[in-house]
């Protein structure tokens, strides 16, 4: 009753942003991302008769008993499923740098799921194992799959049609995202708790709805099309639409700080002297630049000029997951 399962975290092109159910984690919009192969999770799930509860191990520390018990919550989803009341063992570890903004737990979730299903007899097929992972963090549902990844937002109340599809092969499109770190010490709004808000909240939220239908459209055209300069444009507009809507929020809220829009202006910079470049930030400070292979030693040497890039990791498409036999 053990498995070993690797997956890779991803970052969305077109956002998700709001929820409609936030037990079952269903989402207000269908997102689409790209998986990322240098960022993943490798996690370890042992169900065992004589535990008395359920451990977690992280990065080889005994995980904090909130983070155990968000664990075990979802645990008890994958017990119910399979009419089982035993307890596991989680061994997991993040080769995700936390300080690169980067949501640990889309690999780490979609790594759990498919994982704990493995270990504890379910045959779930990937679109099943989309729909466990989206309850324990909606953007786990997309890394489930490599590639290109629409997660479908549904319409039935139960779920039953909310899960993440594959668009395109990771192999048909080689563009390359540069993780940009920037310096920073500022507390952060959680993804969750902020969408939330401005779900509840924000005057914008309704325009964000409307507007993402038609950036969804677009980015599909660009996908089929392999059009990057139609691609970048939307991908750069959907993030800037969503950071938005957290302005109208109340209390107001903002991601960026100032080195995020030293980076974002660079890249602007960049696609003025001819280079291809375009930003996508999610719910933090550091921003993530989307270019084809020919533009990005051009794009690494700009913005390594800047001070307040402290580091830039580069990722290729990346794979779904991956069982690993131990
Ligand atoms: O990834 O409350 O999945 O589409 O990263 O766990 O379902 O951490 F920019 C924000 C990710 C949100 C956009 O939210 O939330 C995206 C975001 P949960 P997540």
């Amino acid at each position: 009753m053990r498995a070993t399962v690797k997956a890779h975290t991803n970052i969305a092109l077109i956002k998700y942003w709001g929820k409609r159910d936030e037990q079952l984690f269903l989402p207000t919009n269908n997102s689409l991302s790209v998986t990322l192969d240098k960022f993943y999770t490798i996690t370890t799930v042992e169900f065992d008769e004589q535990l008395k509860s359920d451990q977690f191990y992280l990065n080889e520390k005994q995980a904090e008993s909130e983070e155990t018990e968000k664990v075990a919550v979802f645990l008890d989803r994958v017990r119910a499923k399979a009419n089982q009341t035993i307890y596991a063992k989680v061994t997991s570890k993040n080769y995700v740098p936390t300080a690169a903004g980067f949501a640990s737990s889309a690999s780490g979730y979609a790594a759990l799921a498919a994982a704990a299903a493995k270990a504890i007899g379910l045959n779930l097929n990937e679109r099943e194992l989309s729909q466990l992972a989206r309850q324990g963090s909606g953007s786990a549902s997309r890394s489930i799959f490599g590639g290109y990844v629409e997660w479908q937002k549904g319409i039935e109340a139960d779920g039953s049609d909310c899960y993440a599809t594959p668009i395109l092969d990771k192999d048909a499109w080689d563009l390359r995202v540069l993780s940009v770190e920037v310096t920073t010490k500022a507390k952060k709004v959680l993804s969750r708790e902020g969408m939330k808000r401005t779900v509840e909240t924000s005057p914008f939220f309704a325009g964000w709805l409307e507007a993402v239908e038609e950036d969804l459209i677009t980015i599909k055209e660009a996908l089929q099309e392999k059009d990057f300069t139609k691609l970048g444009q939307v991908v750069e507009a959907n993030a800037l639409k969503m950071h938005a809507t957290t302005l109208g929020a109340n209390p107001p809220f903002m991601y960026w700080q100032s080195a995020t829009v030293e980076v974002m202006q660079e890249v602007q910079a960049l696609r003025e002297r001819g280079i291809e470049a375009y930003f996508t930030i999610d719910a933090g400070p550091n921003v993530k630049v989307v270019c084809q292979p020919k533009d990005e030693q051009a794009v690494q040497d700009a913005l390594n000029v800047l001070s307040v890039v402290h580091d830039i990791h580069h990722c290729r498409v990346g794979p779904g997951i991956m069982y690993v036999t131990d």
